[in-house]
């Protein structure tokens, strides 16, 4: 490919809308231009790039046994409706009507669609397991769409779906898409890890993986054990070990043999766990920290020591609630309980607030907890003795830096990721909604047993960009560079330079290899740049040495510099292609 044809141009100055290093990169390289916000073209390198993604991906799902087909975007609103999901994903659908007035939806995600195809080709287990796969165009408008690729509201995505007759072969068809992911993310040089995450929205029953790419703006935080191959989403990491703390608590009898008087003091305005170890000088774990909740229409309290943050994911899966919770309006708890937030706590707690308790708070020999009266906090709390801490649980996050509860030798790390890849078992969910059954052996109607693996090409693309983007540019990978080689020939009104320049180039074409020579009328200086944003990551310069024949080999990951003849290069290239 010349380069002074190429439809691309490399942007001198950072583009203010550009908030994350890839977001930059991709815009100063040419490979993406934005439409609007959220929605990007790929130019022709950035669509080079995305088809390499897209043949890594096809390549592993068609060797796992996946089947590949396409499933219109275009989704009626009545198969969503079943499934209960256009409620819940209200504003991020994107809605329109066509000419007869009938609702669609532009589809964000396919497991309403391919349960219905399949439930219309398959009726017996004769023809079960079976996993289909698409890489498809998905539209959710994001609230605020950021980062590019990394959150677009317009986004490519490999879906695919598994059907089983069992529990069992859901395992197989799992693990075969859990490995294949592992070999994609591989072979796209990525830094990654698989953490066991929440289902979400989903419902992933039998438990989910996420594929996470390491990268200091990911939105997600790892919990991985610093031993054992530990590795959670926070979301869903256990904190501490849980059952030990279970089995200290005790319902009504005393924790401790001393047990502390229970003591009312005047705290005034002290609302803050801040306020208030700094008013009573004692540590956050002293306090017993009570936030309530609001969930599916009541209140609940949840109990977690002063030192740790509540995890809401976790108390919403315990609650079984079908929306996300949300602390509970000042007026809302004033009116329950009688008291602003700040002052509530476990003791005297009226208004039938269900109460959860952490298991580090039932652990507790006493605790300093709110008085439920405006400017009390009472000292000397005991949990069983003076609130029933009956609903016991892990509804706080993992700490940085606590014992792996996996294997408790270990302490867990903190890492952000970008969710790359996403994988569940979602057991009959939607089979059972969508009415979607097989007959067994014995010929009873039986809901599949599904499975949905999702990767996000698009942001797969950003997340490599990011995790290889160095001051200069984006190093690609060799598997997925837009080109495996970049010519450049330093002074264009060199004839020497020129001409070797364009027979490297031929021949190494002619053997297959995929060549961009920067032919254009460009000093140096301009050449190197976007060579740079350009980020292929072989380069041959052909400069001064061209007279006698020689150029010089780079490779931008490895720092590599070689003066090589015209024939060691061809040679060195072919080398690396095979
Ligand atoms: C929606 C909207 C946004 C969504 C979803 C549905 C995320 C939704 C989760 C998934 C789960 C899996 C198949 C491939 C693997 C991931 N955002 N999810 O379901 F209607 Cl607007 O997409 N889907």
């Amino acid at each position: 490919m010349r380069q002074s044809t190429l439809f691309a141009s490399t942007l001198r100055d950072i583009p203010a809308e550009a908030d994350a290093a890839s977001h930059q990169l991709l815009l100063r390289g040419g490979f993406i231009r934005q439409l609007a916000a959220g929605v990007y073209t790929y130019m022709p390198l950035g669509r080079r790039v995305l088809r390499k993604l897209e043949e890594i991906v096809r390549e592993e799902m068609d060797r796992a046994g996946a089947q590949e087909t396409l499933m219109p975007a275009l989704e009626p609103a009545e198969l969503l409706q079943q499934s209960g999901r256009y409620r819940i994903y209200g504003p991020d659908l994107f809605r329109l009507k066509d000419r007869h007035d009938r609702e669609f939806a532009l589809g964000p995600t396919h497991e309403e669609v391919v349960t219905t195809l399949v439930k219309n080709e398959i009726s017996s287990y004769r023809r079960l397991p079976v996993t289909l796969y698409q890489i498809q165009t998905k539209f959710r408008d994001e609230r605020r769409p950021r980062f590019g690729l990394l959150r677009g509201r317009e986004l490519l995505m490999k879906d695919a779906y598994s059907f089983d007759a069992s529990w069992e072969g859901l395992d197989v068809s799992y693990r075969a898409m859990y490995e294949a992911y592992v070999r994609i993310f591989e072979r796209c040089g990525l830094n990654f890890r698989a953490v066991e995450a929440d289902g979400g929205a989903i419902g992933g029953e039998g438990g989910t993986h996420e594929f996470m790419a390491l990268s200091a703006i990911g939105e997600d935080t790892i919990a991985a054990c610093t031993c054992c191959n530990y590795a959670a989403n926070l979301e869903r990491a256990e904190a501490g070990s849980v059952r030990q703390e279970e089995q200290r608590v005790v319902q009504g009898e005393q924790m401790s043999e001393k047990p502390r008087q229970l003591e009312k003091i005047h705290t005034p305005g002290v609302r803050t766990i801040e306020q208030l170890t700094a008013f009573l000088g004692v540590d956050a774990s002293a306090i017993i920290k009570t936030l309530i909740y609001e969930a599916d229409g009541g209140l609940v309290a949840v109990l977690v020591r002063g030192d740790h943050e509540v995890n809401e994911i976790k108390v919403k899966n315990y609650l079984g609630a079908s929306e996300d919770l949300t602390l509970a309006e000042p007026q809302a708890i004033a009116a329950a309980i009688g008291v602003p937030t700040g002052f509530a706590g476990p003791v005297g707690l009226t208004g039938n607030v269900r109460v959860l308790a952490d298991a580090a708070v039932a652990q507790m020999e006493t605790g300093i907890a709110g008085a439920n009266e405006v400017d009390y906090h009472l000292l000397g709390v005991v949990p069983g003795r003076d609130f029933a801490a009956s609903e016991c649980g892990d509804f706080r996050n993992a700490c940085e830096g606590e014992a792996c509860p996996r294997c408790g030798e270990g302490k867990l790390q903190f890492h952000k990721g970008i969710e790359v890849g996403h994988v569940f078992k979602l057991g009959t969910r939607y089979s059972d909604v969508l009415g979607a059954r097989f007959a067994d052996e014995g010929g009873r109607e039986r809901n599949y047993i599904m499975g949905c693996y999702g990767i996000g090409i698009s942001r797969l693309l950003a997340a490599i960009a990011e995790q290889t983007a160095d001051e200069h540019g984006i190093a690609w990978p060799r598997a997925i560079a837009p080109y495996q080689v970049h010519v450049i020939p330093v002074q264009r009104q060199n004839a020497a330079q020129m001409q070797l320049a364009e027979e490297l180039a031929q021949r190494l074409s002619r053997l297959g290899a995929e060549v961009l020579l920067d032919d254009r009328d460009e000093r140096a200086g301009v050449k190197f740049h976007d060579a740079d944003l350009i980020g292929i990551s072989v380069r041959i310069v052909v400069g001064k040495h061209a007279e006698e024949g020689k150029v010089e080999y780079t490779e931008r990951v490895t720092g590599v510099k070689e003066l090589l003849t015209a024939e060691e290069a061809v040679e060195r290239i072919e080398g690396m292609r095979n």
